[in-house]
């Protein structure tokens, strides 16, 4: 199905531009209720809905809706894309602690050390109808967990840029595993992991399957290399330097010679590392995040977990680690993508 095709697209408000009306609230809610629905076993009372060949939580899917259908891109956004658990936090403050080098510097009046990376920029899937218009001018960035294919129309044909990242989808679902007992409030086990793993290698949980939203960035990637950055979680951790230089170019902001000498693309990296931000003390903090994530009802801290490559080895059953490893082989057969190691 083509993006946004449920939606007609005649009515695009800028981006920073005012909510989303209640009639269409009302229209979304009707097209969702005629819409494949399961229940989802992650969240108490989680209905997962199938739209555009993925699932999704009500709240999530009447916000992607508003989206497509108001949200008007402009040529000098960055999209900050991810499935979510593929390391979208570290993402976002590495984009952040880019493009706001010179303006914050790296003294005590970076944003980056006192909110969580999620709040330094609009999330569109749900603030395209909440709080859009507290966007900071002067910063191009915006998130979001969309599929490739269910990207507003303004995204996909425009000429703004992209950085998506993606993960071994073994680490990915044991960090949703955790994530999402966070968010019922009760210990992990009480999903057992085996129905979890389950559930995960159906793609049934929101924006499932994983491995199909990975796939539609890498073919757009292959297709389009100058407006979009694919990275792997993986190769970030293991040369985070270079990474940061790289997305630096691609944001076309490049760190000059100076600024290298300056120790520049070091200090982005160290004010960006799991061990910094996890212990920053607004990262620790038990309350939730801005408005927009309201709905997530979510202790801060529960974005910074372990941060390793390769954790679930501690979980995952030798059977649960081979079914997963089939279905990436299987999918990504004749893609050119893989997450073994070279
Ligand atoms: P989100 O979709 O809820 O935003 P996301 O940030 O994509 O989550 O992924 C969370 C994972 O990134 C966690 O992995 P884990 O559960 O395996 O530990 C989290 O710990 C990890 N993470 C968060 N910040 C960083 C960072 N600065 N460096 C490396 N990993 C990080």
């Amino acid at each position: 199905m083509e993006p946004s095709s449920i939606l007609s697209n005649k009515s695009e408000a800028p981006v920073s531009g005012t909510s989303a009306s209640s009639t269409n609230h009302t229209k979304y809610k009707e097209i969702i209720s005629t819409l494949p629905r399961i229940e989802g076993r992650w969240r108490q009372s989680l209905q997962l809905h199938e739209y555009q060949g993925f699932w999704f939580g009500q709240n999530i899917l009447e916000g992607i809706m508003s989206a497509q259908e108001h949200l008007k891109a402009q040529p000098t956004d960055i999209f900050i894309c991810s499935h979510p658990k593929s390391g979208t936090t570290w993402l976002k403050a590495l984009s952040f602690a880019i493009l706001t080098r010179k303006r914050f510097s790296y003294s005590s009046t970076n944003p980056l050390l006192s909110e969580l990376p999620h709040d330094v920029m609009p999330f569109i899937d749900i603030s395209a109808f909440t709080d859009i218009t507290s966007r900071d001018p002067e910063l191009p960035l915006l998130s979001t967990h969309m599929p490739y294919t269910s990207l507003p129309k303004s995204i996909v044909e425009g000429k703004c840029k992209i950085i998506y990242i993606c993960r071994d989808p073994k680490d990915l679902f044991i960090s949703l595993w955790h994530f999402t007992s966070k968010l019922r409030g009760t210990r992990a086990e009480t999903f057992p992991l085996e129905e979890a793993c389950q559930k995960f290698c159906e793609g049934l949980h929101n924006y499932g399957p994983y491995w199909d939203h990975v796939l539609g960035y890498w073919k757009a990637s292959l297709q389009f290399p100058e407006r979009m950055l694919f990275i792997k979680y993986e190769d970030l951790q293991n040369d985070t330097f270079s990474y940061v230089k790289r997305m630096a170019e691609f944001m076309g902001c490049p760190f000059s010679m100076e600024e290298e000498r300056q120790g520049l693309v070091q200090k982005v990296v160290d004010l960006c590392s799991f061990e910094i931000l996890s212990n920053l003390e607004v990262n620790k903090s038990k309350k939730h995040s801005s408005a927009a994530r309201q709905y997530l009802k979510i202790e801060k801290r529960a974005f910074f977990r372990k941060g390793k490559v390769g954790d679930w080895e501690n979980y995952l059953t030798a059977e649960m680690a081979a079914t997963i490893d089939q279905i990436t082989e299987q999918k990504f057969c004749g893609s050119g993508l893989s997450f073994k190691a070279p």
